[in-house]
């Protein structure tokens, strides 16, 4: 008992102390306005030739331009990964994914990637005093291993730092096929469970092998089991049909709920970081009927300019509340282009001249540049000043950079502070990092890159993406050849033992 109280008074006294030094550093960050609200607007598959601003294409993208012409443009900005769930995992935890070997394309029963004891983006900020949402794509994983959709999903977005989520589980291709707010399936019925499996159809459900006469889109590879919306997915699902999505609605869908994500924490005194995770142009494509045309490209360029205008109305929606000024948005995509990722879809028929890669080559699971080089904006308007930028720059980097920009001590294993380099200030970005692609690894240095031999295919046929796989050793100068098409590993064999240690120093080899 005796003990119980001492143990009281000591916290008590401790705490006072805490709370006594509190109000000066309130009071400072306050003044000194710099904890603006933060929001990422990431999208998915998007090229770094997809955005007008990086002039590579042909398609127009005016809002995703105002960003890129009102901020910092970067050209050497990177995913860690060429796929999502790893990007994702970097962007949010700022550690390479490559060392945590679940970190792949997750299935939609996937459990959470994230350990809950991490340090998180989210967790961090809400430490420095910020409200945090998540709205739109998730995709890594949720629960432990053995959902079941028609109760609370935990863990999940909430127990990694976000207050606030309203999210689909994994991919527009995988089920289930449905919204989950806060852990909750929204519009459930009860009565009308859901059952979700990437073994086996549950019996008597129609998918695209037993029923083709049902399908509205074609699937091209993977993507025939379960039928949604006419749509084949990746996965079966049985119920819950009150509560599945409407493929076409989803981006407005998303709109909605980030904009009244904005609406809500504006009024409130605290600063909000929003992940504004956007679902397009990855499969399958289902633009709204009034962006059907839009491009002249098909589904994957109409649904490109749909989220264009998604963010021209989410800019809007920031100023009409007053806090454009008051908000940094970073831009970025989670992986390089790719053109039919498993649907008929025109994308490849109805392409013509335009360049969602830009200049770089490869795609979406290629460890050359394509993969991971995308576009990666920062843009606070009035304090950010608009400029070109040519530093190296990574999506894990954002954590520490983010940390030094509200003053937290909070660190991450593999995230570089380059806030300065984020607000335009200076053009020394970082120098090295390992990225990854479908469990493959590589190595960025300078104007270098090191890509080691692997067995695979050199090119996956079914997506038509040059992957990076050679026998033997890759090393390209990417400022004088940035389409990688002069392997100098054999001719420069000091610059590839200096690129090989480099990469091994940071492996761990
Ligand atoms: C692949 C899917 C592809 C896409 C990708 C994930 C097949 C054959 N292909 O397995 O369509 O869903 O996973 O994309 O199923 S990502 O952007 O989320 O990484
Ligand atoms: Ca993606």
């Amino acid at each position: 008992m005796k003990r119980n109280t001492n143990l009281g008074c000591i916290l008590f006294f401790s705490l006072a102390i805490l709370i006594s030094c509190k109000p000066s550093d309130t009071e400072e960050t306050n003044k000194s306005s710099n904890k603006p609200n933060i929001v990422f607007i990431y999208l998915d598959d998007l090229g770094y030739g997809d955005v007008s601003a990086y002039s590579a294409g042909t398609l127009q993208t005016p809002n995703f331009d105002r960003l890129a012409n009102g901020g910092v443009r970067f050209t050497r900005g990177y995913a860690s990964s060429a796929t999502c769930t790893p990007s994702r995992y970097a962007i949010l935890t700022g550690t390479y994914p490559w060392r945590n070997e679940n970190a792949k394309i997750l299935p939609g029963t996937a459990p959470l990637l994230i350990d809950t004891a991490q340090m998180t983006v989210p967790k961090m900020l809400k430490e420095a005093g910020y409200a945090t949402g998540v709205v739109g794509k998730w995709h890594l994983g949720l629960g432990m291993g053995n959902v079941d959709w028609n109760q609370e999903i935990s863990p999940g977005p909430n127990q990694v730092g976000f207050d606030y989520s309203y999210i689909m589980a994994a991919t527009q291709d995988r089920v289930p096929t449905v919204y989950i707010e806060n852990g909750n399936v929204v519009g459930l019925d009860p009565q009308d469970p859901i059952q979700v499996s990437y073994q086996e159809n549950f019996e008597g459900e129609p998918t695209a092998i037993s029923n083709p006469e049902m399908l509205t889109m074609k699937w091209h590879h993977g993507h025939n089991n379960s039928i949604v919306n006419g749509i084949p997915r990746i996965g079966f699902m049985k119920g819950g049909e009150a509560a599945k999505w409407s493929d076409i609605d989803m981006a407005d869908h998303f709109l909605e709920k980030a904009k009244a994500y904005v609406r809500a924490e504006s009024k409130n005194e605290t600063p909000f970081f929003l992940y504004y995770a956007m679902q397009q142009p990855h499969v399958p494509r289902t633009p709204h009927p009034r962006f059907v045309g839009a491009s002249g490209m098909g589904p994957r360029g109409d649904a490109i300019l749909e989220a264009d205008w998604m963010v021209g109305e989410f800019l809007k929606e920031l100023e009409s509340l007053g806090i454009l000024e008051n908000t940094l948005i970073i831009f970025s995509s989670d992986n390089g282009p790719v053109l039919n990722d498993g649907y008929y879809d025109d994308a490849v028929e109805k392409l013509g001249d335009h360049t969602p890669a830009g200049p770089f080559r490869g795609g979406k699971y290629s460890l050359f540049e394509a993969g991971t080089r995308l576009p990666f904006i920062s843009y606070w308007e009035g304090t950010i000043q608009p400029s070109v930028s040519d530093a190296m720059i990574t999506q894990i980097d954002l954590f520490a950079s983010l940390a030094a920009l509200v003053g937290s001590n909070a660190q991450a294993r593999d995230s570089e502070d380059l806030l300065d380099v984020l607000m335009g200030k200076s053009q020394e970005g970082r120098e090295e990092f390992v990225l990854e692609a479908t469990s493959r690894t590589a190595y960025r240095n300078g104007d270098w890159v090191m890509i080691p031999p692997y067995p695979g295919p050199e090119v996956q046929t079914s997506v038509n993406i040059e992957l990076g796989n050679l026998k033997a050793y890759q090393l390209y100068n990417l400022k004088e050849d940035p389409s990688q098409e002069n392997n100098l590993a054999e001719t420069n064999p000091d610059k590839l033992t200096e690129m090989v240690n480099g990469f091994k120093a940071i492996r761990g080899e």
